[in-house]
């Protein structure tokens, strides 16, 4: 506003007090199959569990949803110990799906993760197609939950993989699965594929309504004094730091071949390891393994992104989403 001008004494000045267009912060809403979240930063399986395990150190409502570590019909106590090892640069699992079951997970669990205020993403494990119809039509249809997530990617539950490495197997199951589920369909695709590409796009055309990848790397550790794998499970999925660049080049690839929003994970610790994937084309990411080392990591995030977007001009985060520039 200029400066009053000398002489000019009686005049009232009413002084405009709405807030100006730069001062609003921006926005960190997104919104994947009709679901609106606060911010994009999602609690992803893995050490989370079910919330319950660690909501006094974690602050779970300062995340924007989320996923629940997988469900089977039947409860699993999960592999033989040990069930992590730490590698180098991220920790490898061989979990085996520990979980309450169908019944635990809608008595024990579900109520706990309703009190959260945020959107519940259910992620189920079937061994066979009839137990993924099984534990779909059961999920769906409790109150509360957003969406169901489809996991065809466990690396330590053999059944699992199946159908997350083979295309054909994806579209079946999944159309099948969309038929029957009344609330948003997500499909957990794992890396351990030649062409993401084409099991997301099985997935699309079946009619998942988004994609979140990466699930864990399949790998060994081995204990070399007694030459014996270093988890009871024998072989895990690698999670962590290491894991991301092939997570952000598999999040853009699945991206570029589809017209579905896609949630990336891999690896994230801090706010410009979101962005990678952000820009990559993903509409929200997955935090896990980063709570074990910062227990705050998702209000972390989003005063990372916040910044981010003050300093580069954007009202959005969706306006940072698929803007890599590639020249040729
Ligand atoms: O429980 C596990 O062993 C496990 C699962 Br279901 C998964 O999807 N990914 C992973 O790394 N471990």
């Amino acid at each position: 506003m200029r400066d009053q001008e000398p002489g000019i004494k009686d005049q009232t000045i009413v002084q405009d007090r709405s807030p100006k267009p730069e001062a609003r912060s921006p926005s960190l809403a997104v919104e994947i199959a009709g679901i609106r979240f606060a911010n994009p930063v999602l609690a992803a399986p893995g050490p989370l569990g079910f919330g319950r395990e660690v909501q006094s150190v974690v602050d779970l409502r300062a995340f924007g949803g989320f996923v629940t570590k997988s469900v089977t019909v039947e409860p699993r106590a999960g592999n033989p110990y040990p069930q992590v090892v730490q590698t180098p640069s991220g920790w490898l699992n061989s979990l085996g799906l520990p979980n309450h079951g169908l019944g635990g997970f809608i008595a024990k669990d579900l109520p706990f993760l309703r009190t959260l205020g945020i959107p519940i993403i259910v992620s189920v494990a079937g061994e066979s197609v009839d137990e993924f119809v099984t534990l779909v039509e059961w999920v769906a249809r409790e109150a509360d939950v957003a969406a169901v997530e489809v996991n065809v990617a466990c690396p330590n539950v053999h059944a699992g993989l199946v159908f997350g490495v083979d295309a054909n197997l994806t579209y079946e199951l999944i159309s099948l699965l969309r038929a029957r589920c009344p609330v948003p369909l997500f499909v957990k695709l794992t890396p351990n594929v030649t062409d993401i590409a084409v099991v997301a796009r099985a997935a699309q055309e079946a009619g998942a309504d988004a994609l979140a990848l990466i699930n864990t790397i399949a790998g060994l550790a081995i204990d070399v004094e007694r030459r014996q794998p270093k988890l009871g499970g024998v072989t895990g999925g690698l999670s962590g730091p290491a894991i991301r660049p092939v997570a952000v080049r598999m999040v853009w690839e699945a991206a570029r071949a589809c017209t579905i929003p896609v949630i990336g994970m891999g690896g994230i610790t801090g706010a410009d390891d979101a962005l990678e994937f952000f820009i990559a084309g993903a509409r929200a990411v997955g935090v896990g393994s980063a709570v074990i080392d910062t227990p705050n990591v998702a209000s972390q995030l989003c005063e990372g992104l916040t910044s981010y977007l003050v300093r580069h001009g954007f009202s959005s985060i969706t306006d940072v989403v698929g803007t890599l520039e590639i020249s040729s």
